[in-house]
This record gives C-alpha cells, structure tokens and sequence, in this order.
C-alpha cells in the first residue's frame, strides 16, 4: 500500500543540491533521518529526487507517493524505417544492426567518403577544447568528460551542413529544427569520453532552462567520418555493446519516451584512442525545436 504525503520544497532543493554536489544517496538518507524523518520517508524523498535525475526529469512537486512502485523507463520503438535499406532523399543507406533496448540502429553508407572529408576540412581550422555545460554551475567549462578538441556548425551553416541535416531529419522522422548546431569532435591518440548520458540531468538551472526553452535531448546521431587504427571504440558499458568507427558508418539511439522519461541504459562512452586518430560528427536532438541560449 502506498500513501501520499506533503513534500517541501526547500527539503526537495536540498536533497537536489546535494545528489548534485556528488554526496551518496544514503549519507543523504542518513542526515534526514538524523533531524527526525521517518527511514521509509527520507529514503523515498531520496529516491524520488534521485529517480528523476537519472531519468532526465523534471524534479517532483509537493506530493510524494511513499511505498509506490518505482517508476522506471518504458522503452519504445525506434522512429526509423523497418527493413534492410532506408532511403533518404538520393541515398541508399544500409542497416547493419537494430537494438531494442537503448533503442538503436547501427548504419552503413549514411554519409559519403567525400562528405566526410568535406565535413573535417570544413573543422578542422576550428577546432578547440571540447566545451561543455558544468552540470554543477551551468557555466560553459571545457568537457572533463572528453579530451577531444571539438567545435559547433550553425544550423544550416554551408550547404553540404544543410543537406546532411536534411537527411538527418528523414532518418529520424524529427524536424531539422528540433537539431542541435552539428558538432565535430577530433580524438588523438590517448583521447576519450568518459561514460555518460547525453540527456541533460535536471540537478542544475542551466540544464532546466535548456530544457525550458527546447525541450530535452531525445536522441544522438554518431556519425563516423574515419576508420579507426585501433582503440576509439562507442561503447555502452550496461550492454557490454561496442562500435568500431568506420568511415561513413552512423549509429543513432533513442532515449526518450512520450512520458517525458529519459532511458538510464544509454549510458555510452568512447573508449581511449591507441592509435591513429579518430573524427566524429555528433548531432543530438530536441524534442522541440532547439533555441540557442542567449551569451550574457
Ligand atoms: O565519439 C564517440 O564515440 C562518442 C561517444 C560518446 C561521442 C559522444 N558520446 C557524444 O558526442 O555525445
Ligand atoms: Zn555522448
């Protein structure tokens, strides 16, 4: 049996700040029970606000179910064509591979040699330290995460950008709109990006304006431009499932579903370049069309 109770809001915040200063659930736990909150009621204020981190969410109102069912995510189908060859626009793109669960599709032919070499040209004179949102302060810092330099195209920037986006946007059955600008990232050797998911977590304000203002990520598109010599691998670690980067080769997942969920098993990384180098081209999607943070 479950029952509802009052959940403060300022007890809510503070439980966020402290999942978000990297503090254990249980030492979280552990203090609320210390300033008299009954164990069940402190683990399940705990959990609630753990869950909808882990699960992308927003964090929860002045309700609280205590004794409920944990919620957890309910996958669904990926939007992609059925079948063995997806035709986009003029081109013949072929599966290699599907996964139900991070839904996925693992694609050959979904770029040309000449537009990858278009596409890293178009980098390379550009590129910087990958930069990310410090999901702590919401500031713009350099990725901890990743050790590859990278660097941002506008959206429609050049015509080939224009018309791989298109091709995106048939692929993925979402408006070119919903896309964030195509990133580009170059590995050298020794260069990795440590497991993580690309949804954005709700702990921070950056994170929930973000969300606020395009709704949140839905999906990742990987497209590799460059075989690799050897390490540089895409791997998802709760799968134990590894993708060796070919030229021209794309891999996209899916981690939201029509509950505003976000699905925890996309947890992904790449693993550290041996040799060689490796180029990818990243493109993550909204659920609404993306608008970009005004600098200030
Ligand atoms: O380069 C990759 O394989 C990789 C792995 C994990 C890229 C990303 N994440 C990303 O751009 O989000
Ligand atoms: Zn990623």
């Amino acid at each position: 049996m479950s029952i509802t109770v009052h959940f403060p809001a300022e007890v809510r915040d503070w439980i966020a700040a402290n999942l978000s200063r990297g503090v254990a659930p249980q030492a979280i736990v552990n203090e609320l029970v210390s300033r008299n909150n009954a164990t069940e009621l402190a683990a399940a204020m705990v959990e609630a606000v753990a869950s909808a981190f882990v699960h992308g969410m927003a964090l929860p109102g002045d309700k609280l179910e205590v004794g409920g069912a944990p919620l957890s995510y309910q996958p669904e189908p990926l939007r992609v064509p059925d079948g063995p060859l997806i035709q986009l626009g003029e081109r013949k793109v072929r599966v290699l591979s599907r996964l139900q669960r991070p839904a996925a599709v693992h694609l050959a032919n979904f770029l040309s040699a000449d537009e990858c070499e278009q596409l890293i040209a178009l980098a390379q004179p550009r590129l910087d330290r990958s930069a990310v949102v410090d999901p702590v302060t919401g500031r713009d810092v350099i990725a901890t995460h990743r050790s590859s330099h990278g660097m941002f195209f506008r959206l429609g920037e050049t015509p080939l950008i224009a018309r791989i986006e298109a091709r995106i946007a048939e692929l993925t059955a979402t408006p070119v709109e919903n896309g964030e600008g195509l990133q580009m990232l170059h590995y050298e050797e020794g260069a990795e990006s440590t497991p993580h998911v690309d949804y954005l977590m709700t702990g921070n304000a950056a994170n929930r304006e973000s969300i606020a203002r395009s709704g949140q990520r839905m999906g990742t598109l990987l497209m590799y431009l460059k075989d690799v010599e050897g390490g540089g691998e895409t791997v998802f670690p709760q799968l134990g499932w590894s993708i060796v980067p070919q030229r021209g080769h794309a891999l996209y997942f899916e981690y939201g579903n029509r509950y505003g969920m976000c699905d925890p098993s996309s947890l992904h990384a790449s693993t550290p370049l041996r040799s060689g180098d490796k180029w990818v081209a990243t493109k993550w999607i909204r659920t609404r069309r993306f608008v970009v943070r005004k600098q200030g």
